[in-house]
Formats: structure tokens, sequence, C-alpha cells
């Protein structure tokens, strides 16, 4: 074969490989009357979350707390925050201010 075929068909392989892991999709998860709705996702790799504030005044933030991270910047009403998620796990958040209303979520990547 000759090498831009070669070429040609590994970059096709590789596209495929993306799409399948299912890169580029995005999900939305609305935080209202102090909760995450949905409150639970099961995505796949390279899924993007994006988190919308549909609150009319109250902030809230997203904070990967059993992870050991640093909780998030407050988002305020029509503020948002993403992050692609690349690795199979599961991914428990809280929202720091309002953790013990039960403002929590959770992320499942699984291929
Ligand atoms: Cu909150």
């Amino acid at each position: 074969m000759n090498p831009l075929r070669t070429l040609a068909l590994l970059l096709v392989l590789g596209f495929t490989s993306v799409a399948m892991a299912g890169a580029g999709e995005e999900v939305v998860i609305e935080m209202i009357e102090y909760q995450f709705r949905p409150q639970e996702v099961t995505i796949k790799p390279g899924t993007t979350v994006r988190w919308v504030n549909r609150e009319k005044r109250q902030f809230h933030n997203i904070w990967f707390k059993e992870a050991g991270e640093e909780p998030g910047d407050y988002l305020f009403p029509e503020e948002e925050y993403e992050r692609v998620f690349e690795e199979s796990g599961d991914y428990p958040y809280v929202c720091q201010p309002h953790e013990d209303r039960g403002m929590t979520g959770r992320i499942i990547v699984a291929e």
C-alpha cells in the first residue's frame, strides 16, 4: 500500500475511535431550586458536561470534594461551567454552600 493510502486509512480509523468515545457530545445539568438536574448522568469518555445556574438569585458551585479538588468558583444566575470527562469512573460532586441541604450530583463515565 502506498504511503498516502496508509495515512488516509489511519486518519479514518483515528476519527472512528474518537467518535465512538463520545467526543464532542455535551450534556447540560441545570442548577435550580437547590438541586442539580439531572442529579445523576451517565456519559461516554470525551463528553463535555455543562452546568448552568438557572436560579433567579442564588449562586452555587461545583466541588469534586471526594477527589480532593479545590471548590469551584461561585456561579451566579445564568453563569456556567464546563468540563470534559476523558477517563471512565465515578465522579460524585457537591455544591459547597448547599451540601448540607442535599445539593449533590454524580457523573458516571463509562465506555
Ligand atoms: Cu448550591
